[in-house]
């Protein structure tokens, strides 16, 4: 090698200073630092990766973001657009992809009118890419058909939220209160694999003297640090919760005061909870009724405490109502809005938070507005430059869309951040109406199982290459600032959208130079919504390192601790829910076991990108079930060996692991694979009647051991 590329090679190494990780909502910080340069044939680049001081994970780093910079640097990345020509997909140039893309939707909405075109958006985008997809369907499109996998993800929670408190906001508490808390119920949650670095905040709060208290049907690395854990039946959450309310209030550890000055609908509750049989709560649940009982005594009797939910609680068809029967157990005991107290929604993807608020949802504007409110429709469409009229309604659900489009009722599809042929229930009927689609079209940094079977493939920047706004768990708005130079032909998110837009003649609302000026619009068309970000600016999120919303002014500094006075519904009060909830038994003869699902520590959501992460990918190479020995012994299945597991909607096939850790009726598969080891050629289409999130996690299933005979 010459002197002239030693040097090129040198001037031109990598040192990124700051930027996110691409995984889950805690978005650590970190740099990454080009250490010693590929050298022809004989190594790969080295990097050095360290997390950076930031307010949520403290300068920690889990192995996923560790090893993130690896996908960034795989060769599987996507350069330049693909274009199916005789069933191949090849590469094509921009103008060709971009044209055929706005000919044919032009083509098909003339013929079966704006609805025909569906869009399909992602937790993982910016701010201002959320933003601006869901404007660009709104008045590039026209179409009322968008939603996004957020919908799998946070919706039972974030309309729990907002029913109860009047507003949706992960975390109601900043991070640095959870070691305040006394005593911290972790429901449905996995904060051990799924937000590593946030684990030492909950040492910290037991070395404390908190007791915490984990219900989740496995001994998951989370209920390892659990004072008592209780082993539910998957679907019986809501129970639970009411069980232990019930168990308070029989104690008389109801916060009166708490309840009388800030809460609406205790009287009501209180005589429906007198319906309640404990013993026959406690067999349903399946959790010896002992340790409801110190479960519940240890909460009301401590002076502060939090609970969080995550996937556990809420992917049920009753994931909605699951949630609030948490939260009367935190209004009756009056553990909001002061230190140490609060409740949690985990939020799962980086900008699953940001991503619910800005409008990708079917029913949503900007802000948290609603789509079908006369006053907010009006405002958000003089933002826009449209008449309100000119907007149109409310679509339809992640899921109910793969339904209308299997009906071909929708013809086309973007998909941007999301890998649905993997991560929707009943995928079989996903696959078969995405391939029946007039034009599919997948943005993505690699070629995902979705990707495959599109006419058109956008290549995009990946985090470390883009500049933008997420929201973490927290509510804290963070700014990731490029760090590196687009690669070969890719593209923002944004710029895309943009380009299309001009393409189809609407150019004029998406004349946008830099992130900061769509981020810019945002403020304005948040401005006044209950997620209000017009006080935020890039200039602001530089200096101070993330601001909370809401943040609706230049002085304002932000919200942490959220209801300190009142609730965000026009009363000032939260509101307890009624109604019972049944559960979930679908078990029979035919299907005898419970399928859950979730995830596992080196992989991220359907492994598109952590599989690309040769470190991460080799921790664990393959799905697997996890069973009990005594479900194991009942048919006949020995350790690592391959299994064939059935549902009424379909079968997968993954190797066995026996473990105690898991209740014996229950069968746990991690959601991370495609393909034959897909968990979700199993698991239900049902949804949840108010939320429309699938009961992914409870499945009636069979499983036999696949041998040759
Ligand atoms: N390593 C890793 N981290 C991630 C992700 C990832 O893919 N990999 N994804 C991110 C995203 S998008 C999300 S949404 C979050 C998800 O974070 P979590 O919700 O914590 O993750 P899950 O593993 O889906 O589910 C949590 C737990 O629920 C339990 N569970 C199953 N059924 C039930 C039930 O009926 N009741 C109760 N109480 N518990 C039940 C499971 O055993 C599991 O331990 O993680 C984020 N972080
Ligand atoms: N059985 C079962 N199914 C589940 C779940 C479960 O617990 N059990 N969990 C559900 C949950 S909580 C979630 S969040 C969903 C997630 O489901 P998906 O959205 O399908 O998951 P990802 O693997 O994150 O897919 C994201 C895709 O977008 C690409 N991507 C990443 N960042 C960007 C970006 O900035 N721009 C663009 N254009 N592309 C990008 C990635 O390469 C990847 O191909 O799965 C849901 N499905
Ligand atoms: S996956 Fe989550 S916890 Fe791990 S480094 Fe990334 S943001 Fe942090
Ligand atoms: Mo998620």
């Amino acid at each position: 090698m010459s002197g002239t590329a030693d040097t090129e090679q040198a001037l031109s190494k990598l040192v990124v200073k700051e930027t996110q990780c691409p995984y889950c909502s805690v978005q650590c910080k970190m740099s990454v630092e080009e250490l010693a340069a590929p050298v022809a044939g004989q190594r790969r680049a080295e990097y050095a990766v360290q997390g950076l001081p930031n307010k949520a994970s403290q300068g920690r780093l889990c192995v996923k973001g560790l090893n993130a910079h690896q996908q960034v640097f795989s060769s599987e990345r996507l350069m330049q657009p693909l274009i199916r020509r005789q069933g191949e997909l090849q590469p094509c140039s921009w103008d060709e992809a971009l044209q055929t893309i706005a000919d044919r939707v032009q083509q098909l909405q003339h013929t079966y009118g704006p609805d025909t075109v569906g869009v399909y958006g992602g937790g993982s985008l910016t701010n201002e890419t959320a933003y601006l997809l869901g404007k660009f369907a709104r008045v590039a499109l026209g179409t009322k058909y968008i939603d996004y996998n957020g919908r799998f993800c946070m919706s039972a929670a974030a309309s729990a939220g907002s029913k109860v408190f009047g507003i949706d906001r992960g975390l109601t508490f900043p991070l640095s209160d959870i070691p305040k808390a006394e005593c911290i119920i972790l429901a449905g949650t996995n904060i051990a694999e799924c937000q590593p670095t946030l684990l030492p905040y909950f040492n910290e709060a037991k070395e404390n003297g908190a007791l915490i208290i984990v219900i989740d049907p496995r001994k998951t690395a989370t209920a390892a640090i659990a004072d008592l854990h209780l082993q539910v039946k998957p679907g019986m959450d809501a129970l639970l919760a009411d069980a232990m309310l019930k168990v308070i209030m029989e104690a008389d550890l109801v916060d009166s005061a708490f309840v009388k000055q800030r809460t609406s609908g205790y009287e009501q509750l209180a005589q429906q909870m007198g319906n309640l049989q404990l013993e026959q709560a406690a067999t349903a649940c399946e959790v010896e009724l002992d340790m409801i009982r110190q479960a519940a005594i240890a909460f009301g009797n401590a002076q502060t405490g939090m609970i969080m939910t995550a996937r556990g609680v809420e992917q049920q068809t009753d994931g909605h109502m699951a949630v609030r029967r948490f939260l009367n157990l935190v209004l009756a005991t009056g553990k909001i809005g002061r230190t140490g107290c609060g409740y949690g929604a985990v939020t799962g993807q980086g900008n699953g938070q940001g991503g619910r608020e800005h409008g990708q949802k079917a029913d949503q504007l900007p802000g948290y507005r609603s789509i079908e409110n006369a006053e907010d429709r009006a405002y958000i469409a003089s933002v826009w430059g449209v008449e309100p009229e000119a907007l149109p309604g409310k679509g339809v659900s992640a899921y109910e869309m793969m339904e209308r489009i299997h009906e071909q009722h929708i013809r086309a599809l973007l998909v941007m951040g999301s890998n649905p042929v993997v991560s929707n229930p009943n995928v079989r009927l996903v696959e078969e109406g995405l391939r029946k689609l007039d034009l599919l079209v997948v943005a993505d940094m690699f070629l995902s199982e979705t990707a495959r079977l599109a006419d058109i493939v956008l290549p995009v920047t990946a985090y470390m290459e883009n500049e933008g706004t997420l929201t973490n768990l927290e509510g804290r708005v963070l700014l990731r600032e490029q760090g590196r130079a687009a690669p070969g032909e890719t593209l923002d998110d944004w710029v895309i959208l943009c380009r299309i837009a001009t393409k189809l003649g609407k150019g004029s609302g998406f004349d946008f130079d830099k992130a900061e000026d769509i981020f810019n619009e945002l403020r304005v068309a948040s401005r006044g919504g209950k997620a209000d970000y017009y006080g935020i600016t890039y200039e602001r999120l530089r200096k101070e390192q993330g601001v909370y919303w809401p943040c609706p002014s230049a002085e304002h500094q932000g919200e942490g601790l959220l209801f300190r006075e009142r609730f965000a519904h026009t009363d000032g009060k939260a509101a307890f829910t009624l109604g019972s909830s049944l559960g979930w038994d679908d078990v029979s003869d035919e299907y005898p076991l419970i399928l859950t699902n979730g995830r596992i520590l080196p992989h991220y959501l359907t492994g598109v990108q952590t599989r690309r992460s040769p470190a991460l990918s080799a921790r664990e190479v393959e799905n697997f079930v996890e069973l009990h020995p005594a479900t194991a012994a009942r048919h006949r299945i020995r350790d690592g060996e391959w299994v064939e597991i059935t549902s009424a909607y379909g079968t997968f096939t993954v190797r066995s692991r026996i473990r105690e850790s898991i209740r014996n009726d229950t069968l746990f598969v991690p959601m991370h694979w495609g393909g034959i080891q897909n968990v979700n050629r199993a698991t239900r289409p049902e949804l949840d009647p108010v939320c429309r999130m699938p009961g992914f996690k409870t499945a009636a299933v069979r499983i036999q051991p696949l041998r040759l005979v």
